[in-house]
Order: C-alpha cells, then sequence, then structure tokens
C-alpha cells in the first residue's frame, strides 16, 4: 500500500477508535475506563499537575514518530530510551527523516516556564511539544510523558501499534523546590545497586533529593582517607549483628552520579554529637560519654556523644566535612543533631555553632534535625522538622528555611497498621490514606510559607534490611508524599489521588517494586 493510502486508513481507523472510546467513556464511570483514553485530566499522573485543559483526541505514538530537540538535546536522547523502555519503539532523535509525528522539545519562553522545574506539554493530534526554562524541568516534563504513555498499545492494525495519548495542554510547577526521600543506610547498610533502584523510582514522582542517613551508632557507612578505621572497624556491624558494609568514596560518587543524571541532589549526613556510637568505638578519643565505646548493634538512641570540649573532635570533623563535600556537587551537609541527650545542652550549642563553621568553611549550607535551633545558627542554615513545632517556629523567626518531615505524618518507618510486618510506631501508625491527608504548608501552625524549603519523608532502617523491606514500608507513601512536595495544595484530593495511584501498578511491577498495597 502506498504511504498516502496508508495514512488515510490509519487517521480513519484512530478515529473509528476514538469513536469507540467515547461512547464507552459515556457508558462507563470515569474511573473505570483504564487505557488507552482521550481525557487528558483524567490521566493516571503523579503528582497532580498544575493545570491540565483536555481537547479530547489522542496523539498516535507509533514507528513514524521523530523527536526533535531544539535545546537539551541529551532530554530527547533521555526520552527516545525511555519511550523505547515501555514501547519498544526505537524513535531517531534530531536525524532530520521526515515524518508523521514530532515530539518537539526546546527552551521555552515567557512566564509559563520561567521556574527552573517548570514545564508545559502541548499535545495535538500530530505533534507533542515539550517546553522547558532548564534541561531539569524538560526531565520533569519526560517523567510526565512516560505516565501518558498507556500500557498497551492500539493494535488494531496488526503490524502497526500505536500507542494513544490524550490531546491537550498541561501547565506544571512545583510548589515546593525541595522535594526529598531519607535513607537510613547506617542502621542497616543499603549497596550502591539497591540505592540505584529507589534512585529510579524517585525520579519518575519528580522527587528530586535523597538525602543519605551515612552514620550512626550501629555503623559507620562512607569511606574516610583520613580516618580509616571509621569504615574499617565501624562500618562491619548493623542491627541485630549482621556484617554492616560502606560505600567507598568511588561508590559514593557513582551514585552522586547516577543521581545528578536524574536531577536528584544528594544531602550527606554525618550524624553528631549523638549518634556516634561507631565513631568513637572506631576511634575512642572522639568519645563523650565517659564509658569505654563498644560494638552497638540494638536499636535505643541517645546515649552516645563526642566530647564537645576536645581539639581532636574539630579536626576529626573538618577531615571528615572536608572529604564528603569534595565529592559531594549539592549545596548541603547535614550535621544530624538530634537526642544528643547525654550531651550537655551548653556542650550541645557550643558543638553546633563550631561544627556550622566548619561546614561553611568548607563550603556547604549546614542543615541539621529541629534541635539544632538551640543553638545561635544563621539565617542560611536549615532546620529539619520532625518532632517539635517550636523548634521550626524559631528556625523561621531567625530567618532560616524549614523542611517539613513530621514523624506523625512523613516517618516512612512508621507501620501501616498493627499487622506491618516491617517498621515501628512510636510517633503513629501511617496508613496510606493518613500518609497523603495534611498539608506540608499548614501543618505546623504559624510558620510561614516563605520559610518551607520542601518535604522529606524519611525511612529509617532498623526493622528494614533489603529492598523487599524498604520497598514494603515506602511504597506507596512516597509516592503519596511526592504529590505532597509537589502539587498545589488547591489539588490534593484523596479519592483522585486513590484512582491514580492504583493505577501505579503497572509500572511499580514492571519495576519489580515490592509495594505494600496500592488501595
Ligand atoms: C528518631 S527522627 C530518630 C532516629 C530513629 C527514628 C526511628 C530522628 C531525627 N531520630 O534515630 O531511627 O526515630 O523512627
Amino acid at each position: 500500500m502506498e504511504v498516502a493510502k496508508f495514512r488515510i486508513v490509519l487517521k480513519n481507523l484512530l478515529l473509528v477508535f476514538l469513536g469507540i472510546l467515547s461512547i464507552q467513556a459515556c457508558q462507563q464511570p470515569a474511573k473505570e475506563i483504564i487505557f488507552p483514553q482521550t481525557d487528558l485530566t483524567a490521566a493516571a499522573l503523579i503528582p497532580k499537575p498544575q493545570t491540565i485543559e483536555a481537547t479530547h483526541s489522542a496523539f498516535g505514538l507509533d514507528k513514524n514518530t521523530v523527536i526533535q530537540t531544539a535545546d537539551f538535546n541529551t532530554i530527547g536522547t533521555y526520552l527516545s530510551k525511555k519511550i523505547e523502555e515501555q514501547t519498544a519503539l526505537v524513535l531517531p532523535v534530531n536525524q532530520n527523516i521526515k515524518a508523521d509525528k514530532v515530539i518537539f522539545i526546546r527552551k521555552g519562553a515567557g512566564n509559563t516556564v520561567k521556574d527552573k522545574e517548570s514545564y508545559q506539554l502541548t499535545i495535538s493530534n500530530d505533534s507533542l511539544l515539550l517546553e522547558a526554562a532548564t534541561a531539569e524541568g524538560a526531565f520533569r516534563a519526560v517523567q510526565t510523558i512516560r505516565q501518558l504513555i498507556p500500557q498497551t498499545a492500539n493494535d488494531t492494525l496488526a503490524n502497526h501499534k500505536m500507542w494513544l495519548l490524550p490531546t491537550g495542554t498541561i501547565f506544571d510547577r512545583p510548589n515546593f523546590g525541595y522535594r526529598g526521600f531519607m535513607l537510613d543506610v547506617a542502621r542497616h547498610f543499603f549497596s550502591v545497586d539497591e540505592v540505584k533502584k529507589q534512585l529510579d523510582i524517585l525520579a519518575y514522582y519528580k522527587i528530586n533529593v535523597l538525602h543519605l542517613h551515612l552514620t550512626d551508632d550501629q555503623g559507620w557507612r562512607i569511606e574516610i582517607k583520613s580516618w580509616p578505621k571509621l569504615t574499617e572497624v565501624g562500618g562491619t556491624s548493623e542491627v541485630g549483628g549482621g556484617n554492616g558494609g560502606f560505600y567507598t568514596q568511588d561508590d559514593y560518587k557513582e551514585l552522586v552520579a547516577y543521581a545528578a543524571e536524574r536531577y536528584i541532589t544528594v544531602i550527606p549526613e554525618v550524624d553528631m554529637p549523638g549518634h556516634t556510637n561507631a565513631a568513637s568505638f572506631s576511634y575512642p578519643e572522639l568519645n563523650g560519654n565517659g564509658k569505654t565505646p563498644k560494638r552497638y548493634i540494638g536499636t535505643e538512641v541517645g546515649f552516645s556523644t563526642f566530647d564537645a570540649h576536645k581539639k581532636v573532635v574539630y579536626t576529626f570533623i573538618d577531615d571528615v566535612v572536608r572529604e564528603i563535600a569534595a565529592i559531594t556537587p549539592g549545596p548541603y551537609f547535614h550535621i544530624g543533631g538530634d537526642e544528643s541527650h547525654v550531651t550537655p545542652k551548653k556542650d550541645y550549642v557550643y558543638f553546633v555553632e563550631k561544627v556550622e563553621k566548619i561546614v561553611q568553611k568548607n563550603g556547604k549550607i549546614m542543615i541539621g534535625w529541629d534541635e539544632i535551633t538551640q543553638a545561635e545558627i544563621d539565617s542560611t542554615s536549615i532546620a529539619q522538622y520532625w518532632n517539635t513545632p517550636e523548634n521550626a517556629l524559631k528556625a523561621a523567626k531567625n530567618g532560616m528555611k524549614v523542611i517539613v518531615s513530621p514523624a506523625k505524618k512523613a516517618y516512612l518507618d512508621m507501620q501501616y497498621d498493627k499487622h506491618s510486618t516491617y517498621g515501628l510506631h512510636w510517633a503513629a501508625y501511617i496508613p496510606v490514606d493518613t500518609a497523603y491527608q495534611w498539608i506540608p504548608e499548614n501543618y505546623i501552625k504559624g510558620l510561614p510559607k516563605e520559610n518551607i524549603l520542601g518535604i522529606e519523608a524519611p525511612l529509617w532502617s532498623e526493622t528494614i534490611f533489603d529492598s523487599q523491606s524498604l520497598e514494603y514500608l515506602a511504597y506507596p507513601r512516597l509516592i503519596g508524599y511526592a504529590e505532597l512536595g509537589w502539587t498545589s495544595k488547591e489539588n490534593l484530593n484523596l479519592k483522585d489521588y486513590k484512582r491514580r495511584l492504583a493505577q501505579q501498578r503497572y509500572f511499580l511491577d514492571k519495576k519489580e517494586i515490592k509495594y505494600y498495597s496500592l488501595e
């Protein structure tokens, strides 16, 4: 058949197909239409975009589609790879091939795409236009395109598969520039490959920060060349008595690079002055609790501390911060600072103020758990609220930014309910719905929105030790937190979220994510 004829047949078939779909759409309740569908507003996108306008037709993604980029060429190649993963179509990028349909990527002008992560998608029958101000915005837009591609092709034409994307316009931007996931690799260690698997999922839901809790009483997980015993000794233990493990600096660089390819910033945390038993067991001269440090594999907190008055402690911290800062391109260094129950308050304050200077000297912005606001710290430093609202309010009064991580709502290590296989419940039981039912900017009464940097969901690892147990606690709640960080509060709606969440099973199953339940 000549090409022209073929195209007419194709078009007619598409129209008939769309006709059938819309008849079905009238007969069934909207939520039962799975894929394909032509209502862009009903697409199972998470996080929910800022605005969606549907034009109720379809873009037929098929082998006659090409990708052209005026800007952000690497994003074009990345999109082609992702489309191939989902559909096995290999779309040429910038090859000057005459084509029926084009996906065009360009730097957008004007107000619509002025934030660095914002983007616009304009989808018509024969073109899909992606506009963003930055490559980062274009990367976020690609995640939306991935989510718009139906799971199954329309194969009415036996050997011409076509994936129908609903037409219309999406304009999108994040509510918060910081949308984080924390993984505790200290209580139990997670390998580079295990973390990479999670980074792929984070990227798909537009999470842009991975905070690694690298040290604690039970283990030290990052190679420090000037203090080798930290990993030789401190890296060989974990909760419950396993062998632990650690990242060499090369491993860490590999993780940071993998995250950066996904526009995810890695934040390293070295917890101090408490939570330091593994360091003090490796180098007893650092210890400040008056006892001989022993290997610790339990789960109690608050018994360890550095000696805030020893010079060697600050030499040590300077070395650690310098070595880690040198392999961390992101702007932040997290000093922990939580639950230092055996550090006298005046020592704690003195310590935090000194460590802040060390972090700044090494070119980083300090983050600490909300207790750090007991010290007189700079307005450029950041407090991570987890438990004490007064600390968050004090931070804001100092002009500081706050990361919102309420244990009662956003702690991924809390059990779903009393039957959960993994997790703790000291803060709360957090079922899937409850995890979604709060509004980060309203949660701490009196905290102005301009002081909120964003939200983060921490996953502490006392009770988890491999991908399966990690994923049981993280999914699907983390997907909800991704939406709470990105989507404006006016667009948050539990019922609509649950409908979209149920549809995530195709992606999560394909990625072999062992989620708890999407119900
Ligand atoms: C509190 S939250 C901790 C961690 C524990 C966690 C368990 C915070 C800053 N500290 O040391 O792992 O509870 O849920």
